[in-house]
């Protein structure tokens, strides 16, 4: 059965529109990455002294998922060669797998897990507590999935016993999630409570994706489907990190003002010497 495992990516000849496409998306994601880790890093600044972390840890994300997608746009580069007018997989000695992106998964899940913690304003041993507690379900998910979606081609068999597997460890996490919005909504001023209860459903929206990306071979292994499945993982990344990472910035930054932080470099520093 081993041997029968692999991804669509290595039996799907693609056009150039649709190589190109696959290029493009992954390019454009690492991109968006690199761009943001000095927005977050110029960001945490303006933060009360116990928020700071919230977006230097999106920079972490940033600089992670930028790096493992830069390696993903390579591997595509890699994998195919353009043999008798379209793009050929396996013409050079090289497969192509998005398992690097679940390798990466295992790094960010448990940050983005606590960087909501630490958003919502526990105290500091309940972040530990609660971040632990959603991060053994979430890197739990990944290694089933990561294991799971070597089984794309032939029989599905593999893929939806571990793509189960994965998912009931997705529901395990998304009731700790709950737990953790929950707490967070009893620890924030009135006038901020909608957050937590919108980034309920950001997260729900966003992080249900990767299911369905994951899912998708079943539908045939054709060049629509193998970008259309890049397609979808970009637009999960660039929304459950990037995006993600945006909103708790904000919220942290208003948390921040409304509990009387004022950033003291402004406040305090010297009016600059008068020339000449
Ligand atoms: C898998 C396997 C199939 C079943 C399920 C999955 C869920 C994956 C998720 C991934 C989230 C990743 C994030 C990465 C950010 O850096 C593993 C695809 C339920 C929810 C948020």
């Amino acid at each position: 059965l081993a041997d029968q495992l692999g991804n669509i990516e290595n039996i799907v000849t693609l056009t150039t529109q649709q190589y190109t496409l696959g290029s493009l998306i992954l390019m454009v994601s690492y991109g968006a990455c690199f761009a943001f880790i000095l927005f977050f890093m110029m960001n945490s600044q303006n933060l009360a002294p116990r928020y700071r972390l919230v977006p230097i840890l999106s920079a972490v994300v940033m600089a992670s998922a930028g790096l493992s997608l830069l390696q993903e746009f390579n591997l595509w580069k890699d994998s195919y060669a353009f043999v008798d007018g379209a793009y050929r997989p396996l013409a050079e000695n090289e497969t192509f797998t998005n398992a690097f992106r679940y390798g990466n998964w295992t790094i960010t899940v448990p940050i983005l897990l606590t960087q909501l913690a630490i958003a919502m304003g526990l105290k500091q041993s309940d972040i530990q507590r609660r971040s632990l507690r959603m991060a053994v379900p979430g890197v739990l998910m990944i290694w089933a999935g990561l294991y799971g979606q070597f089984g794309e081609v032939g029989d599905f068999s593999h893929l939806n016993l571990w793509g189960v597997v994965s998912t009931i460890f997705f529901l395990w996490l998304i009731l700790e999630v709950r737990q953790t919005l929950i707490s967070g909504i009893n620890n924030t001023p009135d006038i901020l409570k909608p957050w937590p209860s919108n980034l309920w459903w950001f997260f729900l929206a966003t992080w249900g994706l990767y299911p369905l990306a994951y899912a998708l071979p079943q539908l045939g292994a054709t060049g629509d489907i193998v970008v259309a499945r890049q397609a979808i993982y970009s637009v999960a990344d660039i929304f459950s990190k990037l995006v993600f990472g945006i909103i708790l910035t904000r919220f942290v930054l208003r948390r921040s003002s409304y509990e009387g932080y004022m950033p003291a470099a402004e406040e305090l520093a010297p009016a600059p010497p008068k020339s000449n």
